[in-house]
């Protein structure tokens, strides 16, 4: 060996060890959706040991639809990795022995031919190692890069990977990890038992399901967000795609800060942003009001048909100022109106017979409750509960009278599930009311019954808004 080279292999291997001695080594946190790793407290670089498994395994995507989800850690999204510019990472790749497919990962934090992809090919049963520097701050998505790669992302091989700066994120009181992926099932939305993927579907761009966290109902219910007033909330958003954008926004929020694409570009006082699919952002904002405030894609077919929809549940007091809730609700008559026309646009009818009554019904349940309470009756999990077939209904129909007349909040269980959300008091005449109850009662495995329009008059003198015990509104 040359004099030279050996300079140069004996500085190098110098170089290696120094670097190697001096970096202490630590192994990442990593956190299934919605949690978050703690923030990094560290002043100076580390290596970081990052051990992940990609498992195929059976979950629900939606109540009774089951899908066979390719995972990053058995959830989906996959799970969150935070590391600190300047970091090392040693990445070790596991793909379960009992996966039927390789897979490999691709971290949009990694600088380098592939983002890691084909260093980390991975057959079943096999664990690959590879090594990369976090040079660049900002919040990444990693997926699955194995052929065919749209497959392997649209049954849920994605996740997020946080790079922090080096002078860390402003400190906030929670934070939270939610992405968006839309999903292609052979059978249509909410099609009960185990639905293959569909390539056509996935081609075209169609998809059956558009959902938070791998499921239709993820943060809905008991699996709400949660906060308290005056707190500040991140969310760490992502977007796996596999096609659709996201128009990312919070009913009832502004997001103070936005981290734009997640990267150092702050917007501040954003209604919606956009979520590239590949792509993420952070979002800020304070909590000044309490309340259920609703995560929604605003394509917003996705999120009130296609699951789209999750829920921070929060806490605290009032302030009538910032929201006065509704203060007074008057009667409204334009003046010249000589014809009476029902707020769905149809003439004022009168039903002659229970047959009637339920064909009239159905109109008013189109124009009225269908979007919340869904077109065959059954709700949507965590959010609207079913009408069909349902406990709560039947076992007081004049209860649902004073619902559908003055509204309804708090917690109820109907059929077993928990739901504590607010029913507004629909504006619907005594006619209506009586007919969208009798059609409601008479389908979808309810008990049956009429309902009249003067039963309806009794009800609208003598009840009230609802409010279940335990009411947090
Ligand atoms: C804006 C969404 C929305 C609309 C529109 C709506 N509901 Fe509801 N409904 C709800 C929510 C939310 C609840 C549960 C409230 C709670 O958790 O306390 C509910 C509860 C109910 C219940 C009692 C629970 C059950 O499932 O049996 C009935 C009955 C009901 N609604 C009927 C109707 C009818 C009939 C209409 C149309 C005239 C209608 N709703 C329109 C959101 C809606
Ligand atoms: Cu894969």
């Amino acid at each position: 060996m040359k004099l030279s080279k050996l300079v140069a292999a004996i500085s190098m291997t110098f170089a290696l060890s120094v670097q190697a001695n001096t970096l202490p080594v630590e192994e990442a946190v990593l956190t299934s959706p919605p949690l978050v790793p703690p923030p990094i407290t560290r002043d100076h670089a580390a290596k970081v040991v990052v051990k992940m498994e990609t498992v195929e395994k059976v979950m629900e995507i939606a109540d009774g639809v089951e899908y066979m989800f390719w995972t990053f850690g058995g959830s989906v999204p996959g799970q969150f990795l935070r590391v600190r510019e300047g970091d090392e990472v040693e990445f070790h790749l596991s793909n379960h022995p009992d996966s039927k497919m390789p897979h490999n990962i691709d971290l949009h934090a990694v600088t380098g031919p592939g983002g890691g992809a084909a260093a980390s090919f991975t057959a079943p049963g096999h664990t690959s190692v590879f090594n990369f520097k976090a040079l660049n701050p900002g919040l990444y998505v990693y997926h699955c890069a194995t052929a065919p790669v749209g497959m392997h992302i649209a049954n849920g091989m994605y996740g997020l990977i946080l790079v922090e700066p080096k002078e860390g994120l402003p400190p906030v009181d929670r934070e939270y990890y939610v992405m968006q992926g839309d999903f292609y099932t052979k059978g249509a939305y909410g099609e009960q038992g185990l639905q293959p993927f569909d390539m056509d579907k996935a081609i075209k761009e169609q998809p059956d399901y558009v959902v938070f966290n791998g499921a239709v109902g993820a943060l809905n219910g008991d699996k709400a967000l949660t906060a308290n007033v005056g707190e500040t909330v991140r969310l760490y958003v992502g977007n796996g795609g596999p096609n659709l954008v996201s128009s990312f926004h919070v009913i009832g929020e502004i997001f103070d800060k936005v981290s734009v694409e997640g990267g150092n570009l702050m917007n501040e006082n954003v209604q919606t942003t956009l979520v590239p699919a590949g792509g993420a952002a952070m979002a800020e904002f304070k909590l000044d009001v309490p309340g259920n405030f609703i995560l929604v894609d605003h394509s917003i077919f996705r999120a009130f048909n296609k699951g789209a929809l999750g829920m921070m549940a929060v806490d605290g007091d009032e302030d009538k100022i910032v929201y006065s809730g509704k203060v007074a609700d008057n009667v409204y008559l334009p003046e010249g109106s000589a014809v009476q026309v029902m707020p769905n646009g149809h003439p004022k009818v009168t039903a002659k017979n229970k047959e009637e009554r339920m064909m009239y019904g159905k109109r008013v349940y189109e124009a009225n409750c269908q979007a919340c309470h869904q077109g065959g009756g059954e709700g949507i999990p965590g959010a609207f509960p079913p009408v069909a077939g349902s406990d709560f209904l039947n076992e007081d129909p004049t209860r649902a009278v004073d619902i559908v007349l003055h509204g309804l909040k708090g917690p109820i269980k109907v059929n077993g599930q928990a739901f504590d959300s607010i029913m507004p008091a629909m504006r619907l005449s005594d006619e209506d009311v009586a007919n969208v109850l009798t059609y409601v009662l008479n389908s979808w495995d309810n008990q049956g019954g009429e309902i009249s329009p003067d039963e309806v008059a009794k009800r609208r003198e003598a009840g009230k808004p609802i409010v279940m015990e335990g009411s947090a509104h």
